[in-house]
């Protein structure tokens, strides 16, 4: 790991004793840490630390009991959590995440990432995240749809469409959303359609959400690619999960001309030569919420599954993370640049570890951080924020128009201010520092807050 500026230091020292064991939350500090070097060194107005130590610390922490019913009629309970970390720029705006390994070190990590990410899409959203360690794998529409209520029934009353506006991650899609905002509409008496993004879109959902965050990541790529003079023509890809991030990731990457010849769940993995059958992969995941050895049974003896093993290991020359943090290590990282990879994005946030990212720097593979390339689907959530105040729906095509349009402006952003601070080409630094310095210079303007 790249060592910390003199001056910032005892700013990284301070989270980890003030959060102890929360292990991901100090890993997305460090990483933003890494590259603020060159800015207190530019900037005095920053070189005390005293803004980035009040960018560390959340504005509000909220963890709550979610008590249910499952359909044996026995009581069930889970922990649930709303980090409200940061609101300069707009409402708090963030996803719910639904999974086991949930605990507050994750949403706190999740929650300053986004502070970033939502800073660099231009639009006026603040951060946080939330969550639950709920699984909702296994579990019926009925017990699912018993645990949202349950859950909203605490939520309600921190968010709003000018407060807090939650929308999806891992584990929480369209049902969970619909579930959540019947609930929010039942206690409020209000038809409040910005309290939460992601929604249906006969009910105030916009166009391209489903599709955004995937879609984004591989805009994103397209423009890296475009910046050396290169396309998606004819490239392999290899992408990691296969949930709402990863199915449109590879959806675009077969419509931009590349082809995606692995995917992966938590069981294993499917190597595809001739590609993915995005087709047979949306029915099985989206439609029959099924695994991903279903897919590969049903595909037969063209496609090879693997439950041991590492995906990362299959030649690609795109390789786009996109299930879940730390996914990608070292020893992965080594694989793909000895196999020949150009571009690793992160679709997913932080999927790729510390010591993989030095790995690729050293092998010039060029890398985008999740910040930047996944903040198409908060990007997109923003424009069904704007949709619902104007109550207005906009068309496929126009939506997609303006995401494909603030990810080249993100992609760029970040080109610039690397350029700027001299490390041309390092988009996690121009991510970063980008993200950074709008936040913290609103901050300031703000005054003591
Ligand atoms: P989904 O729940 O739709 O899919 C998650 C996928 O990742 C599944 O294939 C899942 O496999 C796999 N996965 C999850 N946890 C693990 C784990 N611990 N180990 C291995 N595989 C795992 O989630 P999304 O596609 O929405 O989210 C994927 C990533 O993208 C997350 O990092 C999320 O934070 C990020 N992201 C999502 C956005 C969105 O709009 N949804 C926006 C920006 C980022 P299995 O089914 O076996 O659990
Ligand atoms: O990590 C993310 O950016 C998301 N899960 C999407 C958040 C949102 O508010 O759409």
């Amino acid at each position: 790991m790249p060592v910390l500026d003199q001056q910032l230091i005892p700013v990284f020292d301070e989270v980890v004793t003030r959060n102890p064991g929360e292990n991901e939350f100090h890993q997305a500090v460090h990483e933003v840490l890494e590259s603020l070097g060159p800015v207190v060194a530019k900037h005095p107005e920053y070189a005390d630390g005293e803004v980035i130590r009040r960018l560390c610390e959340p504005e509000r922490q909220i963890i709550f009991r979610v008590p249910w019913v499952d359909d044996a009629g026995k009581v069930r309970l889970n922990r649930g959590f709303r980090v409200e970390f940061n609101s300069a720029l707009g409402p708090y705006k963030g996803g719910l995440r639904f999974h086991p390994s949930v605990y507050l070190g994750i949403v706190k990590f999740l929650g300053f990432e986004q502070i970033f990410k939502n800073a660099l899409t231009g639009l006026s959203i603040g951060g946080g995240k939330g969550g639950s360690d709920f699984d909702p794998k296994g579990r019926s529409d009925a017990e699912v749809m018993r645990f949202c209520q349950s859950f909203m029934t605490e939520l309600y009353r921190h968010i709003g469409e000018y407060t807090d506006v939650p929308a999806g991650d891992i584990g929480v899609g369209g049902r969970e959303i619909g579930y959540l905002f019947g609930q929010y509409k039942r206690i409020t008496n209000r038809y409040e359609s910005g309290v939460l993004t992601g929604k249906g879109l006969d009910w105030g959902g916009s166009q391209v959400r489903t599709e955004a965050t995937g879609y984004g990541t591989v805009y994103f790529v397209n423009d890296m690619l475009t910046a050396v003079g290169d396309s998606f023509d004819g490239k392999t890809a290899v992408v990691s999960g296969s949930g709402n991030v990863a199915i449109y990731a590879i959806e675009k990457v077969h419509q931009l001309g590349g082809r995606v010849i692995a995917c992966s769940d938590s069981n294993g993995y499917v190597v595809e030569e001739n590609g993915i059958d995005l087709d047979l992969l949306k029915e099985v995941k989206e439609v029959r919420r099924g695994r991903l050895v279903d897919y590969a049974q049903a595909r037969g003896s063209g496609a090879h599954y693997s439950a041991t093993g590492s995906i990362w290991s299959v030649p690609c020359q795109i390789a786009l993370p996109c299930a879940t943090q730390n996914e990608l290590d070292e020893a992965d990282a080594a694989a793909l640049a000895s196999n020949g990879c150009l571009v690793v994005a992160e679709g997913a946030n932080m999927p790729t570890t510390p010591e993989a990212i030095d790995v690729l720097r050293a092998a010039n593979v060029r890398f985008a951080p999740g910040k930047a390339a996944n903040a198409g689907g908060v990007a997109t959530s923003a424009l069904e924020m704007q949709q619902n105040a104007s109550r207005d729906s906009w068309s496929f095509e126009h939506a997609e128009e303006r995401l494909e349009k603030i990810m080249r402006a993100i992609h760029d952003r970040c080109l610039e201010t690397a350029d700027e601070y001299g490390a041309t080409g390092d988009y996690v630094l121009g991510a970063n520092i980008s993200g950074f310095t709008q936040v913290a210079d609103t901050m300031l303007a703000l005054g003591i807050i």
